[in-house]
This record gives structure tokens, sequence and C-alpha cells, in this order.
């Protein structure tokens, strides 16, 4: 999608710090890193939001993949999360759907 900054980094148009790849998702650091180890697991696709999605496999797809990072990057044993933003009160900033893999440090609960 014309004007979406995921979209430009899934087509290689801008850099990111990209770490996984395959033909559903791309996977790349957080610009902005909330935990030691911050991946944002976008896929190819432009949906909006979590709202927007009705392709199961795919959302499935994210999140076997997240874990699969998470246990690639060493925090898996520790522990770690995965969170989803959807639309205004859900703090979602980027509209092109993104689950956020954070590891590397304790979470707290409840979240902000
Ligand atoms: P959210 O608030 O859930 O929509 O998260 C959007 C995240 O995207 C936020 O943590 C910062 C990150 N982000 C925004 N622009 C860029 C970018 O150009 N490159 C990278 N790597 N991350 C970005």
């Amino acid at each position: 999608m014309r004007d979406c900054i995921f979209c430009k980094i899934v087509a290689g148009d801008i850099p990111a710090g990209k770490v996984y790849e395959d033909e559903h998702v791309v996977a790349f650091r957080d610009i902005q890193p909330q935990a030691p180890l911050h991946l944002l697991i976008v896929p190819r696709v432009h949906l909006a939001s979590l709202d927007e999605v009705e392709d199961t496999a795919l959302l499935g797809h994210i999140m076997v993949t997240a874990a699969r990072l998470a246990r690639e990057h060493g925090v898996s044993q520790g522990g770690y999360r995965v969170v989803v933003n959807c639309n205004q009160d859900g703090g979602q900033t980027v509209f092109h759907l993104h689950a956020h893999l954070l590891g590397g440090r304790f979470m707290t609960w409840p979240p902000g």
C-alpha cells in the first residue's frame, strides 16, 4: 500500500534491521526498542489492524514465527511477550498489522 511505512520495509524500499523473512512475513528490529530484544513480525500483505484479519493461517504463522524467533534469539526459556496493539485505544501507531516480540527483561503486568 502506498504511504505505508511497513509496506516499504517489506518491499525493501527503506532499510530496516531485518532478521527473518519468508513468503508470508517479514521480521525486523523495532526502531524504538522497549526491551533488549524487540522485533516486529509483519505480514507481507497489507492489513491495517488485527480488526481486519480473517486469515487464521496467516495469524497463526505470525505467532509461530514469533515463538521461533524467540527461541533463535535466546529468550524463550526466560520468557517473552507477544503484543498486538489494535487501533487507537490499543496504542497502535502504524496501521499495518504487526506483532511485537519483546524479550530479554522481566515484563510487568498490567501493561500501561
Ligand atoms: P504500534 O504502536 O503497535 O503501532 O507499534 C509500531 C512500532 O513500529 C513502534 O514500536 C515503532 C516502530 N516503528 C515505526 N516506524 C518504524 C520504522 O520506520 N522502522 C522500524 N524498524 N520500526 C518502526
